[in-house]
């Protein structure tokens, strides 16, 4: 009997190690994404404080498709604990969630730290730590305390000191157990489209010098909550902090050179005006992109250029400044330089670049209009940013698909859209990438900002009718839980049952 299982294990273990290269490493960090608004609720509990989507959902409803809002969402302030729940189901190695700036923070300012919020998230960091998930916390997506919206927001330059007072407040209270943080979701989403745009909050639609401000400020705002973590707190608690940027691959429609030029400027455009300051030998905003800005905004008749410089001191204090590239990966456009052009508001960001996007019919599209399954995207994206920025260490912090509500469990093109990335994950780590992670997006229905609750990117889905705002699992769910726990992707899996289970040891 001790023979056959012995026997037994090692032909288990040889078919691991012929299928090598095809295996996440056992360390590899799978997970799932989500963020405050879209899933917290408990929009006033407390002394929470007001953000920017409270206030421009309660007072400009007809921004968000179904005019719906986050008041209480999936209601995670009162279901944390299902939430830990589903992450142990799935048998999550770590879950990344946002903290909400207000709810810590009332007044945006430390001067008032709210006892009730602090609270809220050392239970649900608690609740994680008792299974051994790993708590992954961005400080900042999206929901700006609406006082320093009065104030500015991102255009105020004082965002970077108050960005910095406020992390010093989170390093302290959460920095004993959380060893993974990410400064800033998706800096384009926050400039481009909440300043430079009407498509998030604060809907500023500064087309001209609002992404470009904003950009400069958040770089800033990010670089003092990196060194005050790497300076005041990394010492003691030895964690690591980053920022995550959306980075969907955006390749050339032809080989010619212009339209490889068209794609570089998409590049810069898109992901180069953060990453570039941060991650690049010589710092400051990509060059191309200052050129074309500065030479467009002398033709309108701007006494400056519309997107700012950084001071030399400025930009020592922004290059360099993370421990590893947080990627937001979706989908992918090819670039070209002459055709497929948008009717962009002049000036702006995508009229100073004016190039042309397509995507081929034959990609499959999913619920939201901007996502398709583009092949081997997450490949091209991360090995292109691992040569530009000489290996950097690297997390994916969200990837997923969208559908609409009627498909409740079979969820087919999600599995399909998993299993394509996941693959593609692999090929990154074959070809040496130091990538440490993946998060998928997102543990559960929420949110989904100007969609509202149309679009639904869950493992689980939720029933935002019922009281309870009942989770249940969808076929995806079951799919990604047997890759975690066996670590390869069979793409012949299928579940045997709806019912979930808690794997032991979970
Ligand atoms: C992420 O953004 C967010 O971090 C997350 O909160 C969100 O729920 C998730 O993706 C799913 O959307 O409508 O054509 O103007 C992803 C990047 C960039 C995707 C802006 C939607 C709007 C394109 N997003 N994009 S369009």
């Amino acid at each position: 009997m001790k023979l056959l299982v012995l026997l037994s294990l090692v032909a288990v273990t040889c078919q691991a190690s012929s299928r090598h290269e095809r295996r996440f490493p056992d360390d590899f960090l799978f997970g799932t994404a989500t963020a405050s608004y879209q899933i917290e609720g408990g929009w006033n509990a407390d002394d929470k404080g007001e953000n920017i989507w409270d206030r421009m959902t309660h007072t400009n409803p007809d921004v968000i498709k179904d005019r719906s809002n986050g008041d209480v969402a999936a209601d995670t302030y009162n279901n944390y604990k299902r939430d830990v729940e589903m992450m142990r189901e799935l048998g999550l190695d770590a879950y990344r969630f946002s903290l909400s700036w207000s709810r810590i923070l009332p007044n945006g300012l430390s001067n008032k730290v709210s006892e009730a919020g602090v609270n809220f998230y050392n239970n649900y960091i608690d609740e994680m730590l008792k299974y051994n998930i790993t708590p992954m916390v961005t400080l900042y997506h999206w929901d700006l305390p609406q006082k320093l919206q009065d104030l500015g927001g991102f255009i105020n330059p004082n965002i970077a000191d108050w960005f910095e007072d406020y992390a010093r407040v989170v390093y302290e209270k959460f920095g004993d157990r959380v060893k993974h943080w990410i400064t800033f979701n998706e800096p384009r989403e926050v400039c481009y489209q909440g300043y430079g745009d009407v498509t998030k909050a604060p809907i500023l639609n500064a087309t001209d010098v609002g992404t470009y401000h904003c950009a400069k400020h958040l770089v800033l705002a990010h670089a003092k909550a990196y060194h005050a973590y790497a300076n005041d707190f990394k010492p003691t608690q030895g964690g690591v902090c980053g920022i995550t940027i959306s980075v969907n691959w955006m390749g050339p429609l032809t080989d010619t050179e212009e339209d490889k030029f068209a794609a570089e400027l998409k590049r810069q455009a898109d992901w180069g005006l953060w990453a570039e300051p941060i991650f690049s030998e010589e710092g400051g905003f990509p060059k191309e992109i200052s050129e074309i800005v500065a030479r467009k905004s002398a033709e309108q008749g701007y006494s400056q250029s519309r997107i700012p410089v950084f001071t030399d001191q400025e930009r020592e204090l922004a290059r360099g400044s993370s421990d590893f590239f947080g990627v937001n990966h979706y989908t992918a456009n090819l670039v070209s330089a002459s055709e497929y052009k948008f009717n962009w508001v002049i000036p702006s960001l995508y009229a100073d670049i004016d190039v042309g996007t397509y995507t081929p019919p034959e990609w499959d599209q999913a619920a939201s209009v901007w996502l398709k399954l583009a092949p081997n995207s997450i490949y091209n994206a991360l090995t292109h940013l691992h040569n530009k920025y000489n290996g950097p260490v690297f997390y994916i912090t969200e990837n997923g698909w969208s559908q609409l509500l009627e498909d409740r469990y079979e969820d087919d093109h999600r599995i399909k859209y998993y299993r394509a990335a996941l693959n593609s994950v692999l090929d990154c780590l074959h070809d040496g990438v130091d990538l440490r992670g993946y998060m998928a997006w997102s543990l559960m229905d929420n949110f989904e900002w100007m969609e509202g609750y149309t679009e639904r990117f869950g493992l689980y889905e939720v029933d935002f009718e019922s009281e309870q705002k009942t989770r249940t699992p969808r076929k995806s769910a079951f799919v990604y839980k047997e890759v975690i726990r066996s670590r390869v992707i069979d793409p012949d899996y299928e579940p045997e049952t709806r019912t979930m289970w808690i794997d032991e040891g979970h």
